[in-house]
């Protein structure tokens, strides 16, 4: 990778771990505040520290490392023309901006709405407007990654497209879909309302457009993560990539199905028929076929790179993964967490079951598990070959061990934290509330011991982001100079040949549209229709703002 190239993909790095250190600060308060042992100074709110921890965390470190993360990915694999990077530069100056902008109204206490940024919560409009640039930023982004591969087919003629262009195609399609919702409920409903131009707004329409976007926005978290586990992984055990195609088929379904169903986010929701939301959680179970298909592919690759390495015995093989090479660990241990944080997942996607946990702490410790964990891990896991990549340094084996003893703080917080918070969501417990002992009711009394438990687990959390801050630097400015490579693997060399048919864009992007025109179509005209007037804007009890 060329050093102009390096520059541009660690501005995003630099970017994504400053906003780990702010937004893992704010969560550490947020745990030390709501088990009562702390009480933030004056003027600063409970909500002001839980938007700027979700906001941070959720929607700036994600962005920022996955389009950084992508714009190697893809350039490794079909290049990068000098007009290609220019306007990724503009891309990232672009979302800066907007960051800078969403950040400042957040600290000035003038949006303390949380990241879903529900209405009738209302936030200074240069609020909406900063997040409108971080998405318009994301989408000039998307299309300097399709530019990159268009000019590269037009080289190659009749060549399938590399596997990590297809990866990051596919991700930006979807994010590109999905954030359209968002940016149409932000410019017609939401900042007219902020601007004073309308009185009231509809609330179930926004919010169905924030869900619309929601659940694939977990999804673009999820696949820059799948990219790892599907390509990196595979070189770092010394083996190879088991199926391009099933690689491929299972980042298509999860095209397919991660957007018509944004609806099991709003199964307590009044005012959406009880047929669509049926509908819309039967193709979220769908989303499981892909994912297990990943599940399904890792560990074949796991098998057969032992097996080729001459472990016989029927274990032998998983006994001699490179477990002392955190590049391996940590994102193994993230694809662990995938499995309570799924299982999680399939019962709140459950209609029943999600009456019991819906607006609970349950669902805070479903997304640490899945997020926080799973994915965090494994952005952790590519950093420690990403960095030095870029940097011209060396992980060396020092570096190494720092970055394992940060996977088992990591796990051992994240571990504690989210075990507490779902048991305490199953007492009930609710989730974005500031500490209260609700009237002295026997029920609160019994969540102080999990909030207590989360206090602690956010504490070693806490320590492990002051230590992974620290391997930021270490990689960045201070390790020995050197050359570390960037692990793509290659696919087996018996695997079927992948067909051409997988570069059929227009088929995947029409199927798509036509299930999100067949899952909401109907509800949202119902929505623009029947809705009760408008709701005026909602403030927080004073202290709390
Ligand atoms: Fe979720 C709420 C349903 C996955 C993130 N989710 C959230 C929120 C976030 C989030 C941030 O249906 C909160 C939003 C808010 O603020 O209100 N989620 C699902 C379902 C899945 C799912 C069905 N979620 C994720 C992922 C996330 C994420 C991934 C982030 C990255 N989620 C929900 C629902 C709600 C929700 C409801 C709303 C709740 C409410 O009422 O508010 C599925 O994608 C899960 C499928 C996954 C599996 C697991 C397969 C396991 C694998 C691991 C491989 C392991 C290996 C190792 C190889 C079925 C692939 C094995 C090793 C051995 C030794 C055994």
């Amino acid at each position: 990778i060329s050093k102009k190239d390096a520059k541009l993909y660690m501005s995003f790095m630099y970017v994504a771990f400053i906003s780990l250190f702010i937004g893992g600060l704010m969560g550490l308060l947020q745990t030390l505040v709501r088990s009562g042992k702390l009480t933030l100074p004056a003027g600063i709110g409970y909500y002001q520290i839980l938007t700027v921890h979700g906001v941070i965390l959720g929607l700036v470190l994600t962005t920022f490392f996955i389009i950084g993360f992508q714009f190697s990915f893809i350039s490794k694999s079909v290049g990068i023309s000098n007009k290609q990077r220019k306007y990724a530069w503009l891309s990232f100056w672009v979302m800066l901006i907007g960051t800078i902008m969403t950040a400042t109204t957040i600290l000035l206490g003038k949006a303390s709405v949380l990241y879903t940024f529900y209405t009738p919560l209302k936030a200074h409009p240069v609020f909406y407007i900063g997040l409108a640039l971080v998405i318009v930023g994301s989408w000039i982004a998307g299309f300097v990654n399709w530019h990159q591969l268009y000019s590269w087919k037009k080289q190659h003629p009749g060549e399938k497209s590399p596997l990590p262009a297809f990866m990051v195609t596919i991700n930006m399609i979807m994010w590109f879909i999905a954030s359209l919702g968002v940016a149409v409920s932000v410019l017609f409903l939401i900042l007219p309302w902020s601007l004073g131009y309308t009185a009231t707004v509809n609330v179930l329409l926004t919010r169905t457009l924030f869900w619309y976007f929601g659940h694939p926005l977990v999804y673009f978290w999820l696949l820059p993560a799948y990219m790892a586990w599907y390509t990196i992984i595979p070189k770092i055990i010394g083996g190879k990539i088991f199926s391009d195609s099933l690689a491929r088929m299972s980042f298509i379904l999860l095209l397919f199905f991660s957007i018509p169903v944004g609806f099991h986010h709003q199964l307590t929701e009044p005012g959406i028929e009880p047929m669509w939301k049926f509908i819309q959680v039967t193709l979220t179970m769908m989303v499981v076929i892909p994912t297990l298909m990943t599940a399904f592919s890792l560990f074949a690759t796991f098998e057969i790179t032992g097996r080729k390495k001459g472990y016989t015995s029927l274990f032998g093989w998983f006994k001699k993964l490179p477990w002392k090479d955190v590049r391996f660990l940590a994102p193994f241990i993230g694809m662990l967490f995938f499995i309570p944080g799924g299982a999680g997942g399939i019962i709140n996607a459950s209609h029943q079951l999600n009456s019991v946990i819906h607006n609970t702490i349950w669902v805070t410790g479903h997304f640490h598990l899945t997020v926080a964990a799973s994915v965090l891990l494994t952005f952790f896991g590519i950093s420690y070959w990403l960095l030095p990549h870029l940097t011209g340094r060396k992980l060396t084996p020092q570096i190494n061990k720092l970055g394992i003893i940060q996977t088992y703080i990591w796990t051992i917080g994240m571990t504690i934290m989210s075990t507490a918070m779902h048991i305490q969501g199953l007492l009930g417990g609710p989730r974005r509330s500031n500490f209260s002992e609700y009237g002295g009711t026997d029920q609160a009394h019994e969540w102080i011991w999990y909030q207590l438990a989360q206090a602690v687990g956010g504490t070693i959390l806490f320590i492990g982001i002051i230590l992974m801050v620290y391997i930021f630097i270490k990689l960045t400015f201070l390790a020995p100079k050197g050359i570390e490579e960037y692990p793509l693997a290659e696919e087996e060399v018996d695997a079927q040949p992948t067909p051409a048919w997988f570069d059929n864009w227009k088929l995947w992007i029409g199927i798509t549209v036509a299930l999100i025109l067949f899952a909401y179509s109907m509800p949202v005209m119902d929505m623009i229709q029947n809705s009760p007037p408008g709701s005026p804007p909602f403030t927080w009890p004073i202290g709390n703002n």
